[in-house]
């Protein structure tokens, strides 16, 4: 594999080649949850890939003629395809390359690691509220209280399946699509969310053996720190640390 470029790809930057046959290309940020989940495909399947990160506060103009809304992740492939959207992006990854599958064969399986994704996305802009209203001195107990809640119904999840992890006693697709949040829930400051769900935290235990979590995980301090400039718009932001 090609040694990762990490410091981001900013405005003004030439626009990078065609993607090199038996490669895929990876437009990502190193602390973009979204671009985690590719991440975490690419790493559990195996698949021979490069990373190219976009400053996502400074963005290339080329870019938008990739990815017209500019967001990341976006993969490419060496025949010029271009996939956006995290979950359709990290589906066809699954099906189009060898390797372990993450998705279940059984449709009625499949439906259910959907719904949970589905009934998952609406947690996820209360995680990003709750990091807005911390920045701005807000009191958060109430929106706490609904993260909670929201957790609570996760929790139940893995009571009713009475399994490890959401689609069984191994990681699938749906554990590496919700984990990037997880993982960042000490930066968020909402660790104490999970003190009602056991079950939910010994799945986050189970996760942190995964190989292909261990390999993307991030330090919470290096992420926090990320996240003040961030929030301050900072072009700095998405190199920081390197
Ligand atoms: N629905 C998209 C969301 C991707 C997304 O929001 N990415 C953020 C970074 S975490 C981004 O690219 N932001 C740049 C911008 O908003 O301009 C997906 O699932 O891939």
């Amino acid at each position: 594999l090609p040694l990762p470029l990490l410091s981001s790809l900013p405005a003004g930057s030439a626009a990078p080649g065609p993607v090199p046959a038996g490669l895929v290309r990876l437009y990502s940020m190193r602390f973009c949850p979204y671009a985690q989940r590719a991440r975490l495909v690419l790493r559990a399947k195996g698949i021979s890939h490069e990373i190219i990160n976009i400053n996502l506060k400074n963005k290339p103009d080329w870019y938008f003629e990739k990815q017209p809304s500019g967001l990341v992740p976006l993969l490419e492939t060496s025949k010029g395809q271009l996939i956006w959207e995290s979950p359709i992006t990290c589906e066809y990854l699954d099906e189009a390359f060898p390797g372990k599958k993450l998705m279940p064969s059984d449709p009625y399986e499949r439906a259910c690691q959907k719904m949970l994704l589905e009934d998952f996305s609406k947690i996820t802009p209360l995680l990003f509220k709750h990091v807005l209203a911390v920045n701005d001195g807000q009191d958060t107990a109430a929106l706490k209280a609904e993260i909670a809640e929201k957790f609570g119904k996760l929790e139940e999840v893995l009571s009713k399946r009475n399994t490890v992890f959401y689609g069984g006693n191994s990681v699938s697709m749906v554990d590496y699509m919700i984990w990037p949040w997880f993982e960042r829930l000490e930066p968020f400051q909402l660790k104490d969310s999970l003190n009602h769900t056991p079950k939910l935290q010994r799945w986050m235990e189970a996760m942190k053996e995964d190989p292909a979590i261990k390999a993307t995980i991030t330090d919470p301090q290096i992420y926090k720190n990320y996240l003040q400039l961030y929030l301050k718009n900072s072009p700095e932001a998405c190199d920081y640390g390197l």
